[in-house]
């Protein structure tokens, strides 16, 4: 993997940049579209492609090590063969899943020990089975086996749970680079900055992420219910100490306005289930604000999705028809909705590098932020 840096803004932190992988470059800064068990919900790779024009779509270690399970991901030749995607995977470890979805489970130094979602039946997941498993999946990045803190976390269980982290890094690494990749490619692996919401815990975890030198970097245990404001300190603490030569990627983040900030504070690569998981329920990220599509005021507006954003899906549908697809739960109206989000993530991201290169980063987002927020 090679990270260049193309442009830098002069009235914020934000930068653009390109990162190369053996399944093609990512021009950043970058959204990745959720695909947690190897599909984004109701959006197929065509569209993803040619309509949304993502670059990179993220999958999840958890449920794909449940279902389909790393046979049929083996002997398919990997996650690109399996989903038929062949533009840049990054897997996330589990590190989050197994927390936030198995009902019971247990940390110990060693690993976790977890009840599957799917059917009660019971796995270990070590940083070195997750970085095997990683192996197996082959995604072009993936991320190191942390643990995400909850918000509120005590300051105890936060430096305590940081220090393990930063332990099962050094194992993760050993493993990582002790094999290599199945299919013929390359594969590189992210470290996770954590340290919950205290300055000390993330100025050290940072310090301690950027040691390794890995080719990018992630920032972890954000966007958990803690305030935005909580949220831009340590992500602008924690980018002021990782280098500035490797890609920053802020993990499960966020808003249209959270990603503006971020990238105004130096982060390169997103992913978040928001425009997603909110398509399904009616709402709709637009060019001029927020859209509830459930809402009487849509049932007879015939005018398009969002004429600003330009492409198939958000002019040619209606958003009186999207409302009674929505309103009838037709399984089209969740396919358009999510479309129609991750156009806008997409364009949104793709206009904030554009801003970047011309200088006019700040200014542009400043008045986006308000523009985006407001609900129409
Ligand atoms: N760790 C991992 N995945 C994540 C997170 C984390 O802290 C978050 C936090 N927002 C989202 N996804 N491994």
């Amino acid at each position: 993997m090679k990270f260049t840096l193309e442009a830098k803004d002069t009235g914020s932190k934000a930068r653009a940049g390109a990162v190369e992988t053996d399944h093609g470059t990512i021009l950043t800064p970058i959204f990745m579209p959720v695909g947690t068990a190897g599909s984004v919900k109701a959006v197929h790779q065509r569209e993803l492609k040619e309509d949304i024009k993502a670059q990179i779509i993220l999958g999840n270690t958890y449920h794909l090590y449940l279902r389909p399970g790393l046979g049929t991901l083996e002997k398919a030749g990997g996650l690109h063969k399996f989903n038929g995607w062949d533009k840049p995977i990054l897997t996330d470890s589990g590190g989050y899943q197994v927390y936030s979805l198995s009902g019971t489970r247990k940390i110990k130094e060693e690993g976790v020990t977890f009840k599957s979602h799917i059917d009660g039946s019971k796995h270990v997941f070590t940083p070195e089975g997750v970085m095997d498993i990683q192996r197996t999946i082959g995604a072009d990045i993936i991320m190191a086996f942390d643990e995400c803190t909850p918000y509120p976390c005590e300051y105890s269980y936060a430096c305590e749970s940081m220090e393990m982290t930063h332990r099962w890094l050094k194992r993760c690494c050993t493993r990582f680079d002790e094999t290599e990749g199945k299919y013929g490619y390359s594969q590189t692996l992210f470290p996770i900055v954590q340290g919950s919401v205290y300055k000390d815990l993330r100025k050290k975890s940072a310090e301690t992420i950027a040691s390794y030198e890995r080719e990018g970097n992630a920032i972890g245990g954000l966007s958990v219910g803690e305030p935005a404001e909580d949220m831009y300190e340590m992500t602008e603490l924690v980018c002021d100490i990782l280098p500035a030569d490797k890609p920053r990627y802020l993990m499960g983040v966020g808003t249209p306005a959270n990603i503006l900030e971020c990238i105004a504070l130096g982060v390169d690569m997103f992913d978040c289930v928001m425009p997603t998981r909110n398509a399904r329920n009616g709402m709709l990220f637009t060019t001029e604000g927020i859209v509830n599509i459930r809402n009487e005021k849509w049932k007879d507006d015939f005018s398009p999705l969002d004429a600003g954003l330009g492409g198939y899906v958000s002019t040619f549908y209606s958003k009186a028809y999207l409302r009674h697809l929505i309103n009838s739960k037709e399984i089209l109206g969740a396919q358009i909705a999510s479309v129609h989000n991750l156009s806008f993530y997409l364009w949104l991201v793709g206009e904030a590098r554009q801003q970047i290169i011309s200088g006019t980063f700040y200014g542009w987002k400043e008045k986006m932020v308000k523009k985006l927020m407001q609900r129409l």
